[in-house]
């Protein structure tokens, strides 16, 4: 009889251990009384629950998104905004107050909700932002005739996801955020991947992944020092009629690194007797 040991090999394992993300800004409306203003119109925004302000958007009325109880996603409050025909956007940005970490991946989410409440259109728009003038670097929003997401591409386009949304339904933008190498002037190229959840059957789809965003919008010192915000408002309105979205829990997180362990793992790959006739 003869014994022969095929092999007993020692497998490292490299394992990352995911880490829960830190969230830099967060407004689930709850402490604020239905009917506030986001921000006043001077520049006064209010405190989100985490986070630096609420601060005017790029595109607006004068008339800021409003704090509502009609309909909410956790909480009995929400945020509304809302469009008039032939209007401007009503739209805000949460700010972090956080400076960005280059080595570091961030979170921009958002529910989302387009109430079927006789608008003709139901389009909201969400951007991931950087620094003090509201330059948006890419984000997700609904094609108002076909009512599937779109993502905002590396030219500035709206690209059609295929993702269809239904009314009265809340769902859950996110986008991940990676930056990635620094040019030759000092700033960095971004990417970011996009998903979105339907709340009713927990159902998480991937919409994009690896898009880069605009290249003459590559974060620059300034925007670094100042941080990320998230931008919500609504997309244009129908001719004689308005827009209206909902959005609650707006979030900003930043993934920590992963601490990365080693394993030592002995593993038996085989032993094999083999018996000689
Ligand atoms: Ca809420």
């Amino acid at each position: 009889m003869k014994k022969v040991l095929i092999g007993a090999v020692m497998i490292l394992v490299w394992a990352a251990i995911p880490v829960n993300a830190v969230v830099i800004a967060l407004e689930t409306s709850e402490s604020h009384a239905a009917g506030t203003p986001l921000w006043n119109g001077f520049g006064i925004g209010l405190t989100p629950d985490v986070g630096n302000s609420w601060i005017t958007g790029y595109v607006q009325t004068g008339d800021a998104p409003v704090v509502s109880n009609s309909v909410a996603y956790q909480g009995t409050n929400s945020i509304y905004t809302r469009r008039l025909a032939g209007g401007l956007g009503q739209y805000a940005e949460i700010d972090s107050g956080v400076a960005i970490d280059v080595t570091k991946q961030y979170v921009v989410s958002s529910a989302y909700y387009r109430p079927d409440n006789g608008d003709t259109r139901h389009t909201g728009n969400i951007y991931f932002d950087a620094g003090p003038t509201n330059t948006s670097l890419g984000g997700l929003n609904t094609n108002a005739s076909t009512n599937k997401i779109n993502y905002m591409n590396q030219n500035g386009a709206w690209i059609d996801t295929g993702y269809l949304l239904s009314l009265n339904k809340w769902y859950i933008l996110k986008m991940v955020l990676t930056i990635g190498v620094q040019d030759l002037s000092g700033n960095y190229a971004m990417t970011y991947d996009a998903f979105v959840t339907d709340t009713f059957s927990g159902v998480t789809t991937q919409l994009i992944s690896n898009i880069n965003v605009q290249s003459t919008k590559n974060l620059k010192p300034a925007d670094i020092a100042y941080g990320f915000g998230a931008l919500i408002g609504p997309g244009v309105a129908a001719a004689g009629s308005a827009n209206s979205t909902y959005w609650d829990n707006v979030k900003l997180e930043v993934i920590p690194e992963p601490v990365t362990v080693c394993m030592l793992g002995l593993g038996m790959a085989g032993l094999l007797c083999r018996k000689k006739a």
